[in-house]
């Protein structure tokens, strides 16, 4: 079968299609498939009737994220069905709710959680094989069936490398003329399951699978892979996911493959407080780990125990401080207005912010996510009601779309997250700033004058108000 794979993302930023490329890869040697990226692109309905007639594919795949993805994706799918083909919605937003999605017509299966194996079942199936309908959801004689999770989960290390080649234009994810990043997925879930984060939520845990992690050197055989299909000058890897340095042994590990390889290049990782300690990162910044991923969320006890995230905040400024001697970028990610969280609260986090040392808050408010702890205590508090149709996630993490469902006056939660972040996101952009300029990254220099996170929430605004009228 032909089966056209199409990342709708957003139109500001351009990411490669990472979960495509990994489906792709599972199924092309038994199907002729084709990857579109509408990331960084605006689209309309002209362009994306032309790609699917020039194409012309029996199955259109659409990898769909909670957000200002969703007008983009039911567009793409309204054209699909109207040029009759069968379209097939998976990823995130499909994955925590695979019944809402079925609800519209323009989509008639929902692949839940990782797609190798089911997509592979789905493409079988509708070639009229035997296979499983696990972790498919379809309609059946007008009903909506929400089928079980497959019964095995993928071997991450048994599985082709992403399929970087049946990219359109592979350059274009390497813009700059030198300094340029791969980003890379070695994980499958997260070890954790904290109670505000998509990998609480109850059908991430059953369909995702449990968290795995690839062998390291598979990270380096991605590179080289993409460096025999560009001539762009690649140095840097992105290995952030949402759980990357687990253990002292997989980083040591991590570590040796980089040394190993003889590569010189310089990466970016993901972890927890309560992973690291001197010896871990003595060891990552002698291997050329840049840049660094924490969350704290909170800076309350009672607000980290109840979301299950505990970060012992003593020894977190311990790390802080040797992260920052050592040379390493550090991001600390941030919530405010977790549910039931009072002003008090509130302030031990703004004042935790400001004693521990790093060159990046991100600060973000709590935005209520189904299926998980958190957002059933949103639905409790009264305070937020069920989005009823797929639509309605359009402004999902968009700002000026807030709910406040924290036991904090909506002044006060408002007022300190604007406040906060004016500060930290300026110091930010200066230290960012700073950073390109040490690495001698002068393009990155310069467009980060104009292009930084102020100017990149504004155009996010505007354009979802745009995406979301048509
Ligand atoms: C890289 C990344 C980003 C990048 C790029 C975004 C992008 N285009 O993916 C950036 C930094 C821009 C980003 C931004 C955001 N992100 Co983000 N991001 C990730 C991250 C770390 C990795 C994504 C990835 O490549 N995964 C690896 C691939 C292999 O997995 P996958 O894409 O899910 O694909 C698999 C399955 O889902 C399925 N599948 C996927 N698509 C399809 C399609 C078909 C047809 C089929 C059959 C199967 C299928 O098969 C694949 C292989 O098994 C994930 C965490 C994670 N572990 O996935 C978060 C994650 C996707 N992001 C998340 C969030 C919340 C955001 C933000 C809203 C954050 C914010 N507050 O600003 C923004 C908004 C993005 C938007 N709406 O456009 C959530 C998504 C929650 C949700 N319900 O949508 C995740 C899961 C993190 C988390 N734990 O909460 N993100």
């Amino acid at each position: 079968m032909r089966v056209l794979l199409i990342e709708v993302g957003n139109s500001i930023t351009i990411f490669p299609p990472i979960g495509l490329m990994h489906i792709a890869s599972a199924i092309r040697d038994k199907h002729e498939v084709f990857i579109k990226d509408y990331s960084g692109k605006e689209i309309n309905n002209d362009r994306i009737k032309k790609d699917i007639l020039k194409i012309n594919p029996d199955i259109i795949g659409v990898r769909v994220l909670t957000g200002p993805q969703i007008p983009r994706a039911i567009r793409v799918s309204r054209i699909a069905k109207k040029l009759e083909k069968t379209v097939v919605w998976g990823g995130p937003h499909p994955t925590i709710l695979p019944y809402q999605t079925l609800e519209n017509n323009y989509v008639d299966y929902v692949v839940i959680g990782e797609g190798e194996i089911s997509f592979i079942n789905l493409l079988k199936k509708l070639e009229g094989q035997k296979a499983s309908w696990n972790g498919i959801g379809l309609r059946k004689n007008g009903k909506i069936v929400i089928n079980p999770a497959p019964k095995e989960i993928v071997n991450i290390d048994k599985q082709p490398l992403p399929s970087w080649d049946l990219l359109e234009d592979i350059d274009r994810y390497f813009p700059e003329k030198r300094h340029n990043m791969l980003v890379v997925s070695t994980t499958r879930g997260c070890a954790f399951k904290c109670g505000f984060c998509h990998n609480s939520n109850e059908n991430v845990k059953k369909y995702l699978g449990c968290y795995r992690i690839a062998r390291p050197e598979r990270a380096i055989e991605e590179l080289k892979f993409v460096q025999s299909l560009t001539k762009k000058h690649i140095d840097r890897l992105n290995v952030g996911e949402d759980f990357h340095l687990i253990s002292y042994d997989y980083a040591k590990r991590f570590c040796e493959a980089i040394k190993n390889s003889g590569l010189k290049i310089k990466w970016w990782t993901a972890s927890r407080y309560s992973v690291l300690n001197k010896e871990i990162i003595d060891m990552i910044a002698e291997t050329g780990c840049e840049r660094i991923l924490l969350g704290v969320e909170s800076g309350s006890r009672r607000i980290q125990e109840w979301s299950k995230k505990i970060v012992d905040l003593d020894h977190a400024i311990h790390i802080a401080k040797y992260l920052k001697k050592k040379n390493i970028f550090l991001t600390n990610s941030y919530i405010f207005g977790h549910p039931t969280e009072t002003s008090g609260e509130l302030k031990e986090t703004i004042k935790f912010i400001k004693k521990i040392p790093c060159h990046e808050n991100l600060i973000q408010l709590y935005r209520p996510l189904p299926g998980t702890p958190y957002y059933e205590e949103c639905i409790k508090s009264g305070k937020f009601k069920d989005l009823k149709k797929i639509e309605e996630w359009a402004h999902f993490g968009v700002l000026g779309n807030d709910v406040n469902v924290s036991k904090i006056p909506d002044g006060i939660l408002f007022s300190s997250f604007y406040k906060v972040n004016a500060i930290e996101q300026t110091k930010f952009v200066i230290n960012e700033e700073r950073y390109y300029l040490k690495n001698k990254m002068y393009s990155k220099f310069f467009r980060g004058l104009v292009q930084n996170r102020f100017t990149y929430k504004l155009r996010e605004i505007i354009q979802n108000k745009k995406e979301s009228s048509k």
